[in-house]
């Protein structure tokens, strides 16, 4: 065992650069990007039309999504109206997301968080944006337990 003062020195100078992000966080940005996909199991979150827009679901139904505000650093609101073929608001459906940063894999990962209804029949979900950099909203719409829609946001920050 070699005790050296020097062993002491290093690993506080790395902690001091590496304050905002740890070290294997920071090495996680390259090297783990395809690991989750490599299975050919993962489901296909397709990139979805921007906020404000029609996205379809099945039959003719569809959401439309937003954020309460610019999306930047901090919590934003997501926001999901969903609607019959009709045109009439949804209130039936199960959304759900997960949001992360892609070159990250691992890092920031929300898992499957329930939007929440609210009293206008909008399903809302906090969203925390941690750090600059490539985000990545996927969020899954149920219908009676069964997935009918998997959809992809992607934006800088
Ligand atoms: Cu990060």
């Amino acid at each position: 065992m070699i005790q050296a003062n020097k062993t002491f020195v290093i690993p506080l100078t790395l902690l001091a650069l590496a304050l905002p992000c740890s070290p294997l966080h920071a090495s996680s940005h390259e090297g783990r990007q395809t690991s989750t996909s490599q299975t050919g199991q993962a489901p296909v979150f397709a990139a979805m039309p921007g906020p404000g827009k029609k996205v379809p679901l099945e039959n003719g139904a569809y959401l439309i999504y937003g954020f309460d505000k610019k999306l930047k650093m901090g919590t934003v609101i997501m926001k999901v109206v969903a609607y019959t073929p009709n045109g009439k608001q949804d209130t039936s459906l199960e959304v759900l997301a997960d949001s992360g940063m892609p070159s990250m894999r691992g890092a920031h990962e929300t898992g499957d968080q329930p939007f929440k209804l609210s009293r206008k029949g909008e399903y809302l979900l906090p969203v925390n944006i941690v750090m600059p950099g490539d985000w990545e909203i996927r969020i899954t719409v149920k219908k009676g337990g069964k997935v009918i829609f998997r959809g992809s946001h992607k934006f800088d920050v």
